[in-house]
C-alpha cells in the first residue's frame, strides 16, 4: 500500500515529443475505412528522479475522434506542455486537475498524464498497475478483428486467433456488412464469445436491422449509434435483449453516469486516451464498478507504449470482461518496447513486474522510425 506521505513531489524539468510512422502488419478497416499504417506521437517526461512514457492515441484522420495526430501535437505544444512544465507535481490527480482548464483534448492529455504516472511510478519503484491499484496478475484478451475483403477471409481470421487463445472475438460491422456477416460467423462457430462493433455507423432508421442482430447470442454490440449520442441508445437498449457497450459516447466519467442512469448501456469500453488519462479512467472504472457495470480496455492500433499503459489499467478489479489488448506483433514487425507484448497460450497478458510501465522504449527503433521531434525544457 502506497502512502501519499511517500510521494514526493516531481519536478518535470524536460517534455520531448516525437511523432513516428510504422507501417501496419495486416491493414485495419472499420466503419470509418481501411488504414495500413501507424502515425503516432510519443511523448517522453523528464523529472530528477526518472523518466516516464506515454503514447497519443490519435489517429491520422478525424475519423474515430475530433483529434488527430496533428491537433495533439499543437495542443500539447501550446496549451498542455506550457502548463505543466517546470511544475513541481505531488501526484498524477494533481496534474490530471491543472489540465481541466483545457477544453477537450483528452488524447492530447493523457499522452502527459499517463507519462506522469509512469514516472513516478518509476520514481517510487513500483510497477505502474500497482501504482494504480491493479489486482490482476493476469488479464484477459479478445482481438478486434477488422471488415474483410470476403466472409472467407473473415472466417480464416477468426479461426487463427482462437487457435492463438484469444478469449472472445470482435469483428466490425457497418450497413452492408452485418447481418449475413454475423450468420456466417455464427454458423461456423456456434459457441465462442462473440461480440460486433459498429463505430457509430447506424442511425434510428436501422432499429429492425438492429434488433435481428439479438438472434445470434452475442456479449454486446458496442456502439452502434452516433459518438454524440446517449439519449437514442437508451431508446434501442429497451428495445433489444443483447447487451450495448458504449465507446466513443462516453468521453469521461460524468458521461458514464449519465448513460447508466439512463439505462443507454450495460458495458462500458475503457479507453485511458478516450477519457483523458489513468485518473478520469479510473474514476470510470469505479463508477461503474459501483453501478454493477463491467468494464473491458479498447485498443487505438497502439504501439508498445500505448499497449503497455493499457495492460497496466486493465489489472484494475472491475475490468471482467476480456479487452482488445493483444499481442505487439498483430500489429507491427518490431513494436516500440522491450520485450514487446505477448500473449500465454491460454489467451493473457500477464503484467510486468519491472517499475513504471514495465518495459523499455526501444530509442534506436524510435528514432529510425521518427519524422518530426521537438524538445521542451523547463528554465
Ligand atoms: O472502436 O474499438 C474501436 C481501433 C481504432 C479505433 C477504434 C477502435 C479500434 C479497435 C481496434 O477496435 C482495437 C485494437 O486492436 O487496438
Ligand atoms: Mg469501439
Amino acid at each position: 500500500m502506497l502512502h501519499s506521505a511517500d510521494m514526493a513531489g516531481l519536478k518535470i524539468e524536460e517534455v520531448t515529443l516525437r511523432e513516428i510512422r510504422l507501417p501496419l502488419v495486416n491493414f485495419f478497416e472499420t466503419s470509418f475505412g481501411r488504414v495500413y499504417e501507424r502515425r503516432v506521437l510519443l511523448l517522453e517526461l523528464r523529472t530528477e528522479a526518472s523518466t516516464g512514457w506515454g503514447e497519443c492515441v490519435a489517429d491520422d484522420a478525424p475519423r474515430y475522434s475530433y483529434e488527430t495526430v496533428d491537433t495533439a501535437w499543437a495542443i500539447l505544444k501550446r496549451f498542455v506542455v506550457p502548463t505543466i512544465l517546470g511544475c513541481t507535481i505531488e501526484d498524477p490527480d494533481e496534474l490530471s486537475k491543472m489540465l481541466k482548464s483545457i477544453r477537450g483534448h483528452s488524447m492530447a492529455k493523457a499522452c502527459v498524464e499517463s507519462a506522469f504516472w509512469d514516472a513516478q511510478a518509476k520514481s517510487l519503484g513500483v510497477p505502474l498497475w500497482q501504482f494504480l491499484g491493479g489486482t490482476r496478475s493476469k488479464i484477459p484478451c479478445g482481438v478486434s478483428i477488422g471488415i474483410q475483403d470476403s466472409p472467407e477471409e473473415l472466417l480464416r481470421k477468426i479461426e487463427k486467433e482462437l487457435r492463438s487463445g484469444y478469449q472472445r472475438i470482435k469483428i466490425k460491422i457497418k450497413p452492408g456488412w452485418d447481418t449475413e456477416i454475423v450468420r456466417e460467423v455464427r454458423r461456423r462457430f456456434p459457441k465462442i464469445p462473440l461480440m460486433v462493433d459498429a463505430n457509430s455507423a447506424y442511425t434510428a432508421a436501422d432499429f429492425d436491422r438492429l434488433r435481428e442482430l439479438d438472434q445470434f447470442d452475442l456479449m454486446m454490440i458496442e456502439q452502434p449509434l452516433a459518438h454524440d449520442d446517449v439519449f437514442l441508445h437508451g431508446k434501442l437498449q429497451d428495445q433489444i435483449q443483447t447487451p450495448i457497450c458504449l465507446d466513443e459516447s462516453i468521453r469521461h466519467s460524468a458521461d458514464a453516469l449519465q448513460a447508466i442512469e439512463l439505462e443507454a448501456c450495460r458495458i462500458i469500453n475503457i479507453k485511458m486516451g478516450r477519457l483523458g488519462g489513468h485518473a478520469e479512467a479510473r474514476r470510470t472504472h469505479d463508477l461503474c464498478q459501483s453501478h454493477q457495470i463491467p468494464v473491458w480496455c479498447g485498443g487505438m492500433l497502439e504501439t508498445g507504449i500505448g499497449r503497455a499503459h493499457n495492460v497496466a489499467l486493465s489489472t484494475l478489479q472491475n475490468f471482467t470482461l476480456p479487452g482488445d489488448v493483444t499481442a505487439s506483433h498483430r500489429y507491427f514487425r518490431r513494436d516500440t518496447i522491450r520485450p514487446s507484448v505477448e500473449v500465454t497460450a491460454d489467451g493473457h497478458i500477464i503484467p510486468s513486474d519491472e517499475a513504471g510501465i514495465g518495459y523499455e522504449p526501444d530509442i534506436d527503433w524510435i528514432r529510425e522510425n521518427m519524422d518530426q521531434y521537438e524538445v521542451f525544457t523547463a528554465d
